[in-house]
């Protein structure tokens, strides 16, 4: 055997993920090995550092070594339809991920979020509102802290967490306290067959949750689940009973439940619609939770979102610039243009846009540009595709994200808006959303 008999775990991928699984399982004293698919992974000589007898294989998955695996432990970044994986599957092995090892410690309630856009914003407002409340509470996940690091402090009262369609993927026993998909809209076609697999994956957040939290504005957020299970909605609409929503009266827009006037909308600190529904989503996780009303809506008041997130960055004699590198699908770079437009009155955007398109269509950014937009500079490989999918618009190549805010600077007039929200991922160009963004903040410093 390829393997010690004790030794049949085998957590694939060593990214950070990989490593908080070897960490977790070095805790509990559980024998393990790593495998990776890459050739040098970024963090294998630091690992090799950290744990020197534990035994690391790099290059193409090998099918006759992980099907000796009692279970695979797999991180996102490698697809379970790798077919050394799937033959390991058809043997009987047991493949998770992450999230099941954590669930499998904890007795604390989760509150689980997915979606193909503002999850990272909707979980760190829920987390915001649990700690406002004095909750000792952990948020992590797909958000940047891998859920088993976060356990290494000991356990805590409540978690938040972010969850991605991969790390759903390999998610068996979630059994959420309150589990919601927050929005659907095409991203990772380079991952699945076709959406109804992404939705799939997506789904399985409802798996044994108590409380369900829907998204009245989009049909694909409703789950079939067992009368049994509470559902609480909110929508852009009108509130009404176990609905979040907004009211309008003289006074002007509320965030409302039911009857109840909660808070002014002018008081949220972000803007757009889509901060709106983000808010509204928070409030009804935030209550199913038990969250006290009185701590949620001071952490909504206090909340100014997340960077690279349609972030104000500087005003350049008459031009504004905002960031929205975290704008890596086309569903998020709409919401970006159909929340800042609305504010420009005659001015226009111009919107920095391209990267690695993830096997995307970008024909949704056609109508949002004709109503917005006054050109978009494009930078990266899918620059092509974008560029044939946008119509009439002028549309610059760019080499680099300096030539691209240069360019766009020179294509703005007095009054508007340089935006770079990509809609794509990054990884062609710099290493994450945060360093493109940062590159954008850097170039519009330099102007
Ligand atoms: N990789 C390989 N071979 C391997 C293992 C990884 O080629 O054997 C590659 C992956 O394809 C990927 C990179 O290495 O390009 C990192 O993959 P990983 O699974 O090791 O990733 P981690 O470092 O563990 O980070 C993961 C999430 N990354 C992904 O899902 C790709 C992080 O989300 C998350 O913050 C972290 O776990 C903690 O939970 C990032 C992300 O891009 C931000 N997520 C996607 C998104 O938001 O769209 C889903
Ligand atoms: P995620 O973690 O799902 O990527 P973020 O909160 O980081 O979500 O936001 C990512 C991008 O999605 C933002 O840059 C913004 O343009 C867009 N976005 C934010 N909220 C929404 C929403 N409710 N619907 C659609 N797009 C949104």
């Amino acid at each position: 055997s390829l393997i010690a008999s004790d030794n049949r775990r085998i957590i694939v991928g060593l990214g950070a993920t990989g490593v908080s699984c070897a960490r977790h399982l070095a805790r509990k004293g559980v024998p393990f090995v790593v495998v990776d698919t890459r050739e040098n992974p970024a963090g294998l000589d630091q690992f090799k550092v950290e744990f020197p007898c534990v035994d690391v294989h790099c290059g193409e998955l090998d099918a006759e070594y992980l099907v000796q695996a009692s279970e695979l432990i797999v991180s996102p970044g490698v697809a379970i339809s790798h077919p050394a994986i799937q033959a390991a599957i058809a043997q009987g092995v047991h493949v998770c991920g992450d999230i099941d090892l954590f669930c499998r410690e904890i007795t604390a309630p989760v509150i689980a979020i997915t979606g193909s856009n503002a999850k990272s914003s909707v979980t760190t407002l829920v987390g915001d509102m649990a700690a406002a409340a004095g909750i000792d509470v952990g948020v992590g996940g797909n958000l940047g802290l891998p859920v088993l690091d976060m356990l290494a402090q000991g356990e805590q009262a409540l978690y938040v967490l972010e969850l991605s369609s991969f790390q759903l993927e390999t998610c068996h026993d979630l059994r959420a306290k309150v589990a919601t998909v927050l929005n659907i809209s095409p991203d990772h076609q380079d991952r699945y067959p076709d959406m109804t697999a992404y939705y799939q994956a997506k789904h399985r957040i409802f798996r044994g949750c108590r409380q369900a939290v829907i998204n009245r504005d989009d049909a694909l957020t409703s789950p079939l689940l067992p009368k049994a299970v509470l559902t609480t909605a909110f929508h852009l609409g009108k509130p009404d009973l176990n609905l979040f929503g907004v009211m309008t009266d003289g006074e002007g827009e509320w965030l409302a439940l039911g009857r109840e006037k909660l808070l002014r909308v002018s008081e949220l600190k972000v803007r757009g619609q889509h901060n709106v529904a983000n808010a509204l989503a928070a409030l009804a996780l935030g209550q199913a939770a038990d969250i006290p009303m009185e701590a949620m809506l001071a952490a909504l008041k206090q909340f100014t979102g997340l960077k690279h997130r349609c972030q104000w960055v500087a005003d350049k004699g008459a031009i504004s610039f905002f960031n929205d590198s975290k704008g890596t699908n086309v569903g998020a770079t709409v919401a970006a243009l159909d929340g800042l437009g609305p504010t420009l009155g005659d001015s226009r955007i111009v919107l920095i846009a391209g990267g690695e398109g993830k096997g995307a269509e970008f024909n949704d950014l056609k109508a949002p540009l004709q109503r917005y937009g006054r050109a978009v500079v494009l930078i990266g490989t899918d620059a092509p595709r974008i560029r044939a999918a946008v119509g009439s618009i002028e549309a610059q190549d760019a080499a680099d994200m300096e030539d691209a805010v240069r360019t766009a600077a020179g294509l703005a007039q007095a009054g508007d808006i340089v935006l770079l929200s990509p809609a794509c991922a990054s990884f062609d160009m710099f290493k994450n959303f945060n360093v493109r963004g940062d590159a954008f903040i850097a170039a519009v410093e330099a102007l």
